[in-house]
């Protein structure tokens, strides 16, 4: 999207590549281009040292993935797991976690991209200046499919942050006061697309907690700034510059595999309010589970969340272990079917990688997320998050464009009996305890 006229020319000739190499059935992911270890260490994850991300936390959570980089999604994310400080086994959450589309239509109509599929998303990925991953390492990843001679760019950052209070409660005493400062694995990319860049970020938190966010930044395109619709937005001196407005819609793709199995179930959560009775001093919310048993094209709204929930594994309270979708604020974009819905959940199918214009499948096969959700029955379920962000450029956009972060999380129900961050002084005070005398 975005694009300017070098890029454009370079798009079509790698989308040409690209598409070839799918249908010689060639795979193209690509690691690290550090020369990797001759042998791994037999308890290992999946993956060799070069390409696993792993990062005790201060608070003592240990997140551990691996990574790839795919010649259309770019970063992607595979056997993600954590261990809380409480917890013996590490616990597995997510088979893959990765983009799942950027797809950017204009208001005038007169264009749309594909960013990952159609684009070349993959191919701008950029060197990360020291800077910009602080306290952190910057890996060098081999870019697939790469249109510089040099397809090795110091790309990937993993660092940690703080980020403000995990909690805090005052103890029995004036003076006494269990509180913890947060900590969080992050990992992020950033692809140039026309004059666009995107910051992909992966946050995992100490608390279990994954929250995933596209930032766009970079420049707004310099060619569109003729709205020849005459309902852009005036962004340079008086009224001649009108930048076009647009939308992203980005799509993630999740396949959770939590406890290490896929066979997840998903519920859907639904209260609803009944005015107070006579007597009564408030309202009365009634909350229903419906299970998720078939394939699913869901909205969210208010008094509504899903879940994905473990199909073999228990907390220590023996409560079902799962991870609650927390949705992000969104501007669904309603001109297209795979844009329609905020969450699709799909039997897992392998083809199945982008939500639109996806390359992968049979030819009859159709190409969009909301067409896969056919009723099929759910043995393993794929979750696919749409956020949308509808873009009318304001003068501050430039220059350069501040950040504008979408994007949501999914957050630990029931996978520890606990607060994983709870201080050993009050693990005790777990269901309905009684107060120290
Ligand atoms: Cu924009």
């Amino acid at each position: 999207m975005h694009v300017n006229r070098i890029s454009r020319a370079r798009a079509r000739t790698a989308v040409g590549l690209s598409v070839a190499a799918l249908a010689a059935g060639v795979t193209t992911g690509a690691g690290p281009a550090t020369a990797q270890p001759k042998a791994a260490p037999a308890a290992a994850a999946d993956c060799s040292a070069a390409y696993r991300i792993e990062q005790k936390l201060s608070s003592g959570t240990t997140w551990r993935m691996c990574w790839r980089y795919d010649s259309l999604a770019g970063l992607v994310l595979n056997d993600i797991s954590y261990r809380p400080k409480g917890e013996i086994k590490r616990i597995k959450v997510l088979n893959s976690a990765r983009l799942g589309q950027i797809h950017v239509p204009y208001d005038d109509g007169s264009v749309e991209y594909d960013d990952l599929t159609g684009f070349n998303f993959a191919q701008g990925l950029m060197n990360l200046a020291p800077g910009e991953c602080p306290g952190g390492t910057i890996k060098t990843v081999k870019v697939p499919d790469a249109f510089t001679e040099d397809p090795n760019v110091k790309g990937l950052c993993t660092t940690t942050r703080s980020r403000g209070h995990a909690y805090r409660m005052q103890g029995d005493s004036a003076n006494k006061v269990y509180q913890a400062q947060g900590k969080d694995l992050l990992v992020y990319t950033v692809n140039q697309v026309g004059w666009y860049e995107y910051m992909t970020e992966w946050r995992f938190q100490d608390d279990g907690t994954i929250t995933m966010n596209v930032g766009a930044t970079g420049s707004l395109s310099y060619d569109d700034y003729d709205a020849g619709d005459g309902r852009g937005w005036p962004i340079g001196k008086g009224d001649k510059a009108k930048a076009t407005s647009h939308s992203h819609n980005v799509f993630w793709r999740l396949d959770f595999a939590l406890d290490g199995s896929t066979k997840n179930r998903v519920e859907q959560y639904d209260s609803a309010v009944t005015a107070p009775a006579q007597g009564q001093q408030a309202s009365t919310i009634k909350t229903t589970r419906t299970k998720v048993t078939k394939e699913l094209a869901g909205d969210s709204k208010a008094y509504r969340w899903w879940r994905v929930v473990s199909a073999t594994g228990k907390n220590k309270d023996r409560h079902p272990r799962s991870y609650e979708i927390v949705p992000g604020v969104t501007t669904k974009y309603p001109g297209r079917g795979f844009t329609k819905r905020d969450l699709y959940v799909t039997q897992y199918n392998k083809c199945e990688l982008f939500a639109s214009n996806n390359p992968g499948c049979a030819t009859n096969h159709p190409q969009n997320v909301d067409k896969w959700v056919n009723g099929q029955a759910l043995t393993h379920p794929v979750v696919w998050m749409n956020v949308g962000f509808h873009h009318i450029a304001r003068d501050e956009d430039q220059q350069p464009m501040p950040i504008h972060w979408q994007g949501f999380s999914i957050a630990p129900r029931d996978v520890t009996a606990m607060n994983p961050l709870t201080p050993a002084e009050v693990g005790w005070q777990n269901g309905h305890w009684r107060p120290r005398s």
